[in-house]
């Protein structure tokens, strides 16, 4: 309970200060609160930095609609000034942007170390965001990583992890930070922590043989893998697998989703 009230709490307070409203009760934005808060202070609006005026972070960028969709925000540190991205809140209190999606075969996930740096795929659809963005949004502030999965029994499965961090492209883009587990889909994701993205024609992994090649798909290999979910769909030898759930069935569905964590919350609240 106490986690929900603060999420909602940062929620809320972020919102307001995204709002630039200086005067009126915080929780006065359709966002579940069952309590208020006073922003006391006539002179905020000269006090306070503005903000850009397009979000960062989906949580942002929902924050009047609370709408799933497509959002444009601006990602610091990246050359790119306006990014579109997909924006999930049916799922965990919401605020969640899709980093990765796979729901059908009609996107070929076989792709070399430039279209895994750069993403691809259809933003609503099956989809890569792109590793250089994930770099800049992971590092920008501080993550948590929330995993979608479905088998095709229908049983969906979820993994989150309380932070997630990714390198920069000298650092291979490795998988620096992976914090505490929770969820019913088991910690497959826990061994491939530290480990440098991989693809057929940049063999980063640790298993004398290419794994990337192997799996036809890019990921954080290593001899070769606990999960990989940009395996070849449908392919129940190497396919979107997670093996704490089953180890020789491509998942119907998985979905990757991250939002500002408690720590990144807090330092805006500071900063503001
Ligand atoms: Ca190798």
């Amino acid at each position: 309970m106490f986690r929900f009230v603060n999420i909602i709490l940062l929620h809320c307070v972020l919102i307001a200060f995204s709002q630039n409203n200086a005067t009126s009760t915080v929780c006065d934005c359709n966002c579940n609160c069952d309590f208020q808060i006073e922003v006391i202070n006539d002179n905020l609006d000269e006090e306070m930095p503005k903000r850009s005026s397009k979000p960062s972070s989906c949580m942002e960028a929902t924050a009047s609609s609370s709408k799933s969709g497509v959002y444009e925000i601006q990602i610091q540190n990246l050359n790119v000034t306006d990014v579109e991205v997909f924006c999930e809140e049916g799922v965990d209190l919401g605020g969640w942007l899709v980093i990765q999606r796979r729901q059908s075969d009609s996107v070929n996930f076989t792709r070399n170390w430039r279209g895994y740096k750069e993403g691809f795929g259809n933003i609503t659809e099956n989809y890569w965001i792109g590793l250089e963005k994930l770099h800049a949004l992971t590092n920008n502030c501080e993550q948590e990583l929330y995993i979608q999965m479905k088998r095709r029994n229908g049983r969906e499965y979820h993994a989150k992890y309380s932070e997630f961090l990714i390198g920069n492209e000298v650092e291979g883009y490795a998988l620096k930070k992976l914090s505490d587990y929770s969820g019913d889909a088991g910690d497959a994701f826990r061994l491939h922590r530290r480990l440098k993205f991989s693809t057929y024609d940049r063999d980063n992994d640790s298993d004398l043989r290419n794994c990337a090649q192997l799996f036809k798909g890019g990921w954080w290999f290593d001899e070769c893998y606990y999960c990989n979910l940009n395996g070849v769909y449908g392919d129940d030898r190497g396919g979107v697998n997670w093996r704490s759930i089953e180890d020789n069935e491509s998942l119907s569905f998985a979905q990757m989703l991250i939002r500002p964590n408690r720590n990144c919350l807090r330092r805006l609240m500071l900063r503001n």
